[in-house]
């Protein structure tokens, strides 16, 4: 591993300062990263200009074809090291194994997907006068800044960087300062595949510090940014002095909604799913369930009986749930735990911490909140852990209330076999991703994938996130 080192222009450079890597299940430091600062953001910057414009390495000259080429051979190098990398990002996030592989099965997958797509990327002809010819030109930003959360540190960087590249871009990325192993893992196996110099560049660092100094760089032409709305505004006001394009990628308060006529047991379990899923530390995660009143009595007996049988250990025990990401999140959650008790919010069902979990670790057991006082904070705000937030609905017209009743948007589940209701909470639901009957579509990288409101704006993955690392040129040809 790279250690205390950034990816700058081909090369590892060393930083000044260093940063410690705690593993979450043991609160202890395994190892430590480099401490990008701004002098490094800006060397980052300068070579990935270099590299776009030729002035460094060939990439210039790649075009479509070979850029595919490169990606779909990276694909097949991410799998050839999976092991390693999601023993990497296990230890790292704290996610158990099982997940950890998951998240680096789909880092390959954006790499095949978006190298099948790389080539396939068009413009269109537009009929006008008859005297001219019209046609758009997808073509690349040039420097696409990429700040990335420790969440899903693999998954993202797949999700961004595949993306970006593939549309003929080059990259500096700053990852999480809580995790960023297996991005720093990827971007050495990425080197060592021939990615010419400065078409990555990574720089890790504190957020404060390289984050607010890439997203400030006068010479980025794109930024994506995944994490919270705060430092999103932060970040999408640096960039705005500059007219720099945002990808927003925020987080979310998804209600997954159960009707009578659903599918009861598959609901059950996509819901459990929903909310453990990286100890619900996932953007996405289905963190409010909203169920008709007629089946909750039974609905939630049996969800209580899931939950208190789900186990919390380290990653490396592959158990339910693993630990939160660090003492900060820890505390923060639990703060609000405390203070949604207070306020009479009833803890229905909770799980159990294993009796090999380590000591030290950031555990909080997944658990079921239930007798909400209306429009309470832990069914408005993204308490980014195992909590299940639980409220009762008539019918559709209230639970489409309830749906809304957030400023977040970016999923929802509709659980009912009633085909007409499935379409009118769809086009009711004020959100960027809608399922029904399922939940997340198993990750589906193909799906375009965004928020509305304050979880974000743009998209990524699937075709449209290709899309969204291009800029739109309109050529009128008037040939008389
Ligand atoms: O996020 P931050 P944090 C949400 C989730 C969580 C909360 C706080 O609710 O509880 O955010 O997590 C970089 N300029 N999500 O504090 O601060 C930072 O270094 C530029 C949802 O970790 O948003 C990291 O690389 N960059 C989410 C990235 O921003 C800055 C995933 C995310 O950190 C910066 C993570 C600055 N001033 C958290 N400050 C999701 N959408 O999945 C920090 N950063």
């Amino acid at each position: 591993m790279p250690r205390h080192q950034a990816l700058i222009g081909g090369e590892w450079v060393a930083t000044r300062e260093s940063l410690a890597v705690e593993s979450p299940a043991r609160g202890k430091v395994i190892t430590r990263i480099a401490r990008g600062q701004a002098e490094e953001i800006d060397e980052a910057v300068k070579a990935a200009g270099d590299a776009f414009a030729g002035r460094l390495g060939n990439w210039s000259d790649w075009n479509a074809r070979r850029r595919s080429e490169w990606l779909l051979a990276f694909a097949a190098t991410i799998e050839a090291d999976h092991e390693r990398l999601a023993a990497l990002e296990c230890a790292d996030t704290g996610k158990p194994m099982t997940q950890a592989r998951g998240d680096i099965t789909a880092c390959a997958r954006y790499f095949r997907f978006y190298g099948g797509a790389a080539d396939k990327l068009h413009g269109e002809t537009i009929p006008f006068e008859n005297d001219f010819a019209v046609m758009t030109w997808r073509e690349p930003y040039g420097v696409c800044a990429q700040i990335i959360p420790w969440n899903y540190p693999a998954q993202i960087f797949g999700r961004c960087v595949a993306a970006a590249l593939a549309a003929g871009n080059t990259v500096v990325l700053k990852p999480a300062e809580e995790a960023c192993l297996s991005v720093l893992r990827l971007a050495e196996l990425a080197t060592q595949a021939g990615l010419p110099e400065g078409v990555l560049n990574v720089v890790p660092g504190l957020g404060s510090e390289a984050g607010a100094a890439l997203s400030a760089h006068s010479a980025i032409d794109h930024l994506s940014f995944t994490g919270s709305p705060a430092t999103g505004t932060l970040v999408a006001q640096a960039a705005a002095v500059h007219h720099v394009p945002v990808t927003m990628e925020l987080g979310g308060k998804s209600p997954q909604i159960i009707f009578t006529d659903a599918d009861l047991e598959a609901a059950l379990e996509a819901v459990v799913r929903g909310i453990i899923q990286n100890a619900g530390q996932t953007c996405s995660a289905g963190s409010r369930l909203l169920v008709q009143r007629e089946v909750a009595e039974p609905l939630l007996a049996r969800l209580a009986e899931r939950f208190s049988s789900l186990r919390c250990d380290a990653g490396e025990a592959d158990a339910d749930c693993g630990p939160l990401i660090n003492a900060r999140q820890k505390a923060g959650l639990e703060a609000r735990l405390e203070a949604a008790r207070a306020d009479g919010v009833r803890v229905l069902a909770r799980g159990q911490l294993a009796e090999s979990a380590p000591a030290g670790g950031h555990f909080v057991v997944p658990q079921i909140l239930t007798e909400i006082p209306a429009g309470h904070e832990v069914v408005r705000e993204e308490l980014f852990g195992p909590v299940l937030a639980v409220q009762c609905f008539e019918d559709e017209a209230e639970a489409l209330a309830l749906a809304n009743a957030t400023d977040f948007g970016l999923c929802a589940g509709i659980w009912t076999r009633d085909g007409g209701r499935q379409l009118r909470l769809a086009k009711g639901i004020r959100s960027g991703q809608v399922f029904v009957n399922n939940y997340g579509a198993a990750g589906g990288i193909e799906l375009p994938f965004g928020g509305v409101g304050r979880s974000g704006h743009g998209r990524e993955k699937g075709f449209e996130g290709l899309r969204s690392y291009t800029r739109l040129k309109t050529l009128a040809i008037r040939h008389g």
